[in-house]
C-alpha cells in the first residue's frame, strides 16, 4: 500500500470542531483522493459534452471516456463491459432487478430468500415484489454471534426458490458471509443469485466470473468515487431476459408513433443522460486503487486497526460489541457497539465534539436491530487511510466518555 496514502486525501487537511478529523464512517461513504477530484474537474473544464448523441470532438471524447470507465469497472470485477450497467447506487441496482427480471420471472407461490442482516435496500424491493406477485419472502437467520445460520440453507432453499439475494459483508456487523456456499446451493436449485457487494468491493478483490453470481451491485461512493454513480453487474446469459427499466432517450434503437425497439445491453438499461463525470471519476478511483492499494496489505492494515479497536473497546465496561469479534480481528473493517446508559446518537455527538466521525442508529437495517434486541448502535468503519494513532485517540475519548457516564 502506498506510504502516506493519507496525503492524497485533501479532506484530512481540515480540522473539525478544533480537532484533526478522524473519519471512521467509511461504510457510509469513503473520502476522495485528489486524483478522483481532478478527474471530475478535468472533465468539466475540458471535455463536458453529452455522450452517445453529440457529433463533436468533445462529445466523442466524452463517450470514449465514459465507455473506458465501464471497461475499467468490468476488468476490476472480472466481467465483460456489456455486463456492466451504470446506476446511481446499490439501491438502484437492486430495485432495477426487482422491477425488470423480478417483475417478469417471479410468480404466484415463488420464493425469494434473503438474510436477516440485509440493508433495507435488499429487503424492501423484495417485500414489495412479493406482495405484488403473491410470492413468499424468506430469511436465512442470524445467530447470536452475528453470523448466518448457514445450517438452515438447505431447508430454506426449495424447488420454489427463484432468487437468493445476499449481502457479502454486513454494513452493521462487518461479518463476511459464506457467499460461495450460498451461490452454489442456490444454483443447484436453479435459483438466481444477487450479491450486494457495497461493503466488500473497496476491501477485497471481486471476481464475478469466479463467484458465478448472476447479479452484483455496488456504489461508487464507497469506493473512493463520487456519489451518484453505482454499478449493476448482470451475467451475459441473462441479457435477453431483462426488459428495459426506465424508457426514453439513450436506450432506444428506434422509435415510431406506435412502437419502439431497444439498444443492446448495457445501454438498454441506461435511459436518459447518465452521470457521465461521476462514471469517469469512478474509473479514476479504480485506477487509484490499482496503483496504490494492495489487497493483502489492506487486509493486514484493516485487521490491525480492527484488532486495536476491539482490544481497546473491550477494556471499557459500558461497551458491548456486536458481531463475531474473532472473525473481525482477522478480516474486519466494521465494528458496531452499544454503550450502556447512553443512546448511540449521544455517543456519536460526543465523539463528533472531538472531531471523530462515526455512524449511529439502526444503519438502515431495522430488522437486524430487532433480532439483536437493540434500537441503535455506534459503528466504526475503516479504510486504507486510517491509522493506529487515530484508533488510540478514539479509545481515549471513549474512556473519557465512560468516566463521565
Ligand atoms: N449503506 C450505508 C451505510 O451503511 C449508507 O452507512
Amino acid at each position: 500500500m502506498k506510504k502516506n496514502i493519507r496525503n492524497d486525501f485533501p479532506i484530512f487537511k481540515q480540522k473539525i470542531n478544533g480537532h484533526d478529523l478522524i473519519y471512521f464512517d467509511n461504510a457510509a461513504t469513503t473520502q476522495k483522493p485528489q486524483q478522483v477530484l481532478d478527474a471530475l474537474i478535468n472533465f468539466y473544464t475540458t471535455t463536458n459534452a453529452n455522450i452517445a448523441r453529440t457529433i463533436c470532438t468533445m462529445g466523442e471524447q466524452a463517450t470514449q471516456m465514459y465507455e473506458d470507465a465501464r471497461a475499467k469497472v468490468a476488468k476490476f470485477i472480472g466481467a465483460d463491459p456489456t455486463e456492466i450497467v451504470f446506476t446511481r447506487n446499490s439501491t438502484e441496482g437492486i430495485n432495477l432487478i426487482a422491477s425488470t427480471w423480478g417483475e417478469c420471472d417471479i410468480e404466484d407461490g415463488d420464493e425469494i430468500l434473503i438474510t436477516q442482516m440485509e440493508h433495507h435496500s435488499n429487503i424492501v424491493p423484495w417485500q414489495m415484489l412479493a406482495y405484488r406477485k403473491n410470492a413468499k419472502l424468506k430469511f436465512i437467520p442470524v445467530l447470536s454471534d452475528g453470523t448466518l445460520d448457514i445450517s438452515k440453507l438447505s431447508s430454506l432453499i426449495t424447488s420454489r426458490t427463484k432468487l437468493v439475494s445476499v449481502v457479502h459483508v454486513s454494513n452493521v456487523l462487518g461479518v463476511h458471509n459464506p457467499i460461495q456456499e450460498i451461490i452454489n446451493a442456490a444454483h443447484e436449485a436453479n435459483a438466481m443469485v444477487i450479491i450486494d457487494a457495497a461493503q466488500s468491493v473497496a476491501h477485497q478483490p471481486i471476481d464475478v466470473a469466479k463467484m458465478d453470481c448472476d447479479f452484483l451491485v455496488f456504489s461508487g461512493h464507497k469506493l473512493l468515487a463520487p456519489t451518484g454513480i453505482g454499478v449493476l453487474y448482470i451475467k451475459k446469459d441473462l441479457h435477453d431476459y431483462i426488459p428495459p427499466y426506465q424508457v426514453g432517450g439513450g436506450m432506444v434503437e428506434s422509435v415510431d408513433f406506435d412502437q419502439a425497439s431497444w439498444r443492446d445491453m448495457p445501454h438498454k438499461l441506461e435511459a436518459g443522460t447518465p452521470a457521465i463525470a461521476q462514471a469517469i471519476a469512478l474509473g479514476a478511483a479504480i485506477d487509484y486503487i490499482k496503483l496504490n492499494i494492495d489487497w493483502s496489505q489492506l487486509r493486514t492494515h484493516e485487521a490491525a486497526l480492527t484488532t486495536a479497536l476491539i482490544d481497546g473497546l473491550s477494556t471499557i465496561a459500558s461497551v458491548t460489541m456486536l458481531g463475531p469479534i474473532e472473525q473481525l480481528k482477522k478480516v474486519g473493517h466494521i465494528v458496531s457497539f452499544t454503550v450502556e446508559g447512553m443512546h448511540a446518537h449521544d455517543v456519536a455527538a460526543y465523539l463528533d465534539s472531538y472531531g471523530i466521525c462515526v455512524r449511529a442508529g439502526h444503519h438502515c437495517a431495522q430488522p437486524l436491530a430487532k433480532i439483536l434486541g437493540i434500537e441503535a448502535s455506534v459503528r466504526v468503519s475503516f479504510y486504507a487511510y486510517n491509522t493506529l494513532d487515530e484508533v488510540t485517540q478514539f479509545i481515549k475519548v471513549m474512556q473519557q466518555l465512560h468516566k463521565e457516564l
